[in-house]
């Protein structure tokens, strides 16, 4: 979960809470959810800092499904779709489903492989799980490891303990936990 503009709910941390409830109303069942923690904006400069949480969730949903799911809830919370990584009232990226490699291995590969030049201009137009990005991702990693530090990274065989601790320690040290 991640968010760096007010919504109606209130600033980023008071719609991440409330964005809870709403998983649970579309049928989610929400069995951890992490610490709330200040990032920096990435990429740097392109906008306010985040606040940024991880769910661990439990749902009779396949991952188009539940990638719908998180979408509603988005716009449920004021996220409008204008620019890719601009700002945002509350983002739900779906990390991973499981240990499911989705679309397929390839697909999973040319896109985790991706420089970061091609990555800012291409955006794949289906989802692919696990995110490609977040072993790279301390705001994705710090969270996940309140939730999940035994999850396996299905391709790259690290559990989230492993990612975070390969990570700089610059950038874990920016992710600060808030009271
Ligand atoms: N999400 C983005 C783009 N940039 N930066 C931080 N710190 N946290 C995010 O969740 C985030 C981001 C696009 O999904
Ligand atoms: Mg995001
Ligand atoms: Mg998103």
């Amino acid at each position: 979960m991640g968010g760096n503009m007010p919504s109606e709910a209130g600033l980023p941390a008071e719609t991440l809470a409330l964005a809870l409830g709403a998983l649970g109303a579309e049928g989610a069942r929400v069995l951890a959810v992490s610490d709330f923690y200040a990032t920096p904006c990435f990429p740097a400069g392109a906008g306010p800092d985040y606040v940024n949480a991880a769910v661990r969730l439990s749902a009779q949903m396949d991952p188009d499904e539940t990638l719908a799911m998180l979408h509603r809830v988005e716009a449920q919370f004021g996220r409008t779709r204008e620019r890719r990584w601009g700002q945002r009232t509350l983002d739900l990226d779906l990390i991973a489903h499981g240990s499911h490699i989705v679309p397929d291995l390839a697909s999973y590969q040319a896109w985790q492989r991706l420089p970061l030049e091609a990555q800012m201009a291409q955006t794949p137009d289906r989802l692919i799980l696990p995110h490609p990005r977040l072993h790279e991702r301390a705001f994705v990693l710090v969270p996940l490891a309140d939730v999940a530090p035994e999850w396996c990274h299905p391709v790259l065989g690290q559990t989230v303990a492993q990612m975070l601790a390969a990570l700089p320690a610059g950038d874990v040290d920016e992710v600060r936990r808030l009271p």
